[in-house]
């Protein structure tokens, strides 16, 4: 957690953050124009502390939205993540600030940019019902009930690493 904030800090967000601060609050009147679909979590073995989420995130709006975090009522803390290869190996970092333009549509997915569950009191089984939230730059929250499910096609092979 430290080492992903003292990151987040060398990769120069805290200049952004204090440009984002003296910027007009344009979008601030407004909610969010984020629809959210095909939203899942996925079940890993009980005592897991920590699992995923993917969905759909489109803009439908006219104006960017950007989404500053996530929370989910059965974790502790929910981060965004997203996944990317350095020297040959997958590495999860965190974004606390995801841009989504106008018109376009993010896919969250295994092995790319998901929704970190944190600190589950306990493994949600295939078949619940998991509420998931976003939060929007301007105070705004946009929110969506997931699935539970196994991880699917693509992902065998990855879990296989994991055993
Ligand atoms: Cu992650």
């Amino acid at each position: 957690m430290n080492r992903l904030l003292r990151q987040a800090a060398a990769c120069g967000l805290s200049p952004l953050l204090s440009l984002l601060l003296v910027a007009p609050p344009a979008t601030a009147a407004q909610p969010a124009s984020l629809v959210l679909s095909n939203a899942w979590v996925r079940a890993l073995p009980p005592g897991q502390p920590n699992t995923a989420a993917y969905l759909t995130v489109a803009n439908t709006g006219a104006e960017q939205a950007i989404i500053v975090g996530a929370s989910a009522a059965i974790a502790d803390a929910a981060q965004i993540h997203t996944t990317r290869e350095v020297d040959g190996y997958q590495r999860m970092e965190q974004l606390t600030r995801l841009p989504v333009a106008p018109g376009q549509s993010l896919e969250f997915a295994p092995g790319g940019t998901h929704i970190m569950l944190l600190g589950l009191a306990r493994m949600p089984a295939v078949g619940d019902e998991v509420r998931l939230c976003l939060q929007v730059a301007g105070g705004g929250e946009v929110c969506t009930v997931a699935e539970v499910r196994k991880g699917t096609g693509g992902e065998q092979s990855h879990e296989h690493h994991q055993h």
